[in-house]
């Protein structure tokens, strides 16, 4: 549950994120310091360098996508398991396909797993872009909004 301040904290923030630069940079450096999540990306063409995944236009274009979708997040901070019942079940899905070692490991647990990884990168990216205003508070609070949005995304199968 969040209070009133870590609700403004995120809000205030929030209202200054440039949603296509901070999503496609988030979602890149996860492809880079993670690379074997790049195999749930194999429709996005050349991700073979690290200038070749900043530059992909896809992975831009679907950063965009997941930080407009936590934006949605941040309107329902109350309901986010209600939020992404549909997504949930998406990534359940989708994020199955997975290397031999992580097999062991179903897939909501993947979900939740790969979600908190792309979360710290957000945070992160947050933290390079707004370093004054990315506050000791404002870092707890995003972290477990962060944190809430992958266990929801996570939730559908649990
Ligand atoms: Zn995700 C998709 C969100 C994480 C992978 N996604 C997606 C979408 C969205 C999202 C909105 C779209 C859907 C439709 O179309 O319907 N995500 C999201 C969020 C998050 C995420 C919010 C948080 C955190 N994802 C994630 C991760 C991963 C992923 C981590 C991996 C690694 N997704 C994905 C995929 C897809 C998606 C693969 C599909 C894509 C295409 O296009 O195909």
């Amino acid at each position: 549950h969040f209070t009133t301040e870590e609700k403004a904290a995120v809000a205030s923030l929030w209202a200054k994120v440039n949603v296509e630069v901070v999503g496609s940079e988030s979602l890149a450096r996860l492809l880079i310091v993670y690379p074997w999540t790049q195999r749930l990306f194999d429709s996005f063409g050349n991700l073979y360098s690290e200038s070749a995944i900043m530059g992909n236009p896809k992975v831009k274009a679907h950063g965009r996508k997941v930080l407009n979708s936590f934006g949605n997040a941040i309107k329902h901070m109350d309901d986010l398991k209600g939020t992404f019942t549909d997504l949930s079940e998406l990534h359940c899905d989708k994020l199955h396909v997975d290397p031999e070692n992580f097999r062991t490991f179903p897939s909501y647990v993947l979900s939740s797993f790969y979600s908190q990884l792309l979360g710290n990168m957000i945070l992160i990216v947050l933290a390079t872009h707004f370093s004054k205003e990315f506050t000791p508070q404002m870092q707890a609070a995003w972290q477990k909004l962060t944190n809430a949005v992958a266990n929801a995304l996570a939730h559908k199968y649990h």
